[in-house]
């Protein structure tokens, strides 16, 4: 077996939020398969977000995502989930389902289209406030279909007013992530389309805001890692939402489409400090489950992130440095895939067993009888989100 120790107090710390919409029925364009136990209420997917966390001791929150969570009391909500054995974590808004913003939202030429996202935006932040989450994230649909649409310059002066009177309704403890996405639902352009508008957007308004990674938001080939390394040496990588791409967001399992991608990003996240104590880099999942089971799926994701994490831990530092400084181009990247090679699964096993977790957890949930209990209670369950 490996040795962990090491490298324990990193592991100890890794924590991966799961997302509240992953939990709901969801699909493509084309169907939207119902799933049997889906959750009906927030409550009940803070329960099912919970089982996540207790068979893996991973996913200590649950993000929300305004206004398909809505409640009336978001203390009591937060109560909730803590009687689950879960936060609330990041707030996500929404601007992309209503007819109001049908040409755009926080970049739109009409004042009164934009004083409508930024109110959006702050009753977002007070819910932050009253669920005690600390990160608002803000994904943007907006763009244009078709060359000489709207004028893009613009777009950008208004996103920059626009986030600016967001910024400033944020506490002192809370912060801002803002999301990139290269193409999709627009697709001529894009207003927040690459890591670097984003950067520039966040760069502008302060140190409580900083841009998030979704890594299926990016073209075919793309370096994901260095962006990663990039940011997190400026300082303004925020967050990531972590999901696999085959083609473009696809949204399937982290680390299933390409597990070397996954432990090239995390080798960055060790080497940039986003594993150390005091680090603010927070990982999400921004995953939905099609045809596969919706527990299940989430557990084998946080899964996934651990042990491409733990194997980026063992990178032989030394060895790799020394390879590095001889100019040893091929022995630097036997170091390297040394420890991509290194199968920590019986070790990890051993370490949950430490913990008190159970070794397996995807056996464990199977065993544990949750999903049958809500199938049997559950009837006519959400989908992940309205109109979608
Ligand atoms: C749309 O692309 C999207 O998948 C973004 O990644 C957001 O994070 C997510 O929806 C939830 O709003
Ligand atoms: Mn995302
Ligand atoms: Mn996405």
């Amino acid at each position: 077996m490996t040795d962990l120790s090491a490298i324990e107090k990193q592991l100890d710390r890794l924590a991966i939020e799961v997302p509240s919409w992953a939990y709901g029925n969801s699909g493509t364009r084309f169907k939207v398969f119902a799933t049997e136990g889906t959750p009906r209420t927030v409550e009940e997917k803070i329960s099912d977000a919970a089982q996540v966390n207790k068979t893996t001791g991973l996913a200590p929150a649950v993000a929300l995502h305004i206004p398909w969570d809505k409640v009336d009391d978001y203390a009591a909500l937060r109560r909730f989930a803590a009687d689950a054995g879960v936060e609330i974590g990041t707030v996500n808004s929404n601007t992309f389902q209503a007819d109001t913003y049908k040409f755009g939202s926080l970049t739109h030429h009409d004042p009164a289209v934009r004083r409508a996202a930024v109110e959006h935006h702050l009753e977002c932040v007070e819910i932050m406030t009253a669920t005690g989450s600390k990160d608002l994230k803000i994904w943007l649909a907006d763009g244009t279909n078709y060359p000489g649409q709207q004028d893009m310059r613009q777009r950008q002066d208004a996103l920059a007013e626009s986030l600016a009177e967001i910024y400033a309704g944020l506490a002192d403890d809370q912060r801002m992530v803002l999301e990139y996405k290269f193409f999709e639902p627009a697709f001529y352009h894009t207003d927040v389309p690459d890591w670097g508008t984003s950067y520039a957007q966040v760069a502008a308004l302060g140190d409580k805001a900083k841009v998030c990674l979704d890594t299926g938001h990016h073209a075919p080939g793309t370096n994901i890692e260095f962006i990663v390394m990039q940011l997190l040496r400026l300082g303004k990588l925020g967050s990531f939402d972590f999901n696999s791409r085959f083609y473009a967001d696809d949204d399937l399992i982290v680390g299933a489409a390409d597990p070397f991608q996954l432990f090239r990003i995390m080798t960055e996240v060790v080497r940039g400090g986003g594993l150390d104590e005091g680090s603010d880099l927070s990982l999400m999942l921004d995953q939905c489950h099609n045809v596969e089971e919706k527990i299940p799926g989430q557990i084998r994701s946080v899964l996934n992130v651990q042990e491409m994490t733990a194997r980026a831990l063992l990178v032989d530092q030394e060895a790799l440095a020394a390879a590095r400084t001889a100019n040893d181009v091929l022995g630097a990247n036997e170091v390297f895939m040394d420890a991509f090679y290194t199968d920590v699964r019986p070790t990890l096993a051993a370490w949950r067993e430490s913990r008190g977790l159970p070794a397996d957890p995807m056996a464990a949930y199977a065993a544990s009888g949750y999903q049958q209990k809500i199938n049997a209670e559950r009837q006519g369950g959400q989908q992940a989100s309205w109109g979608a």
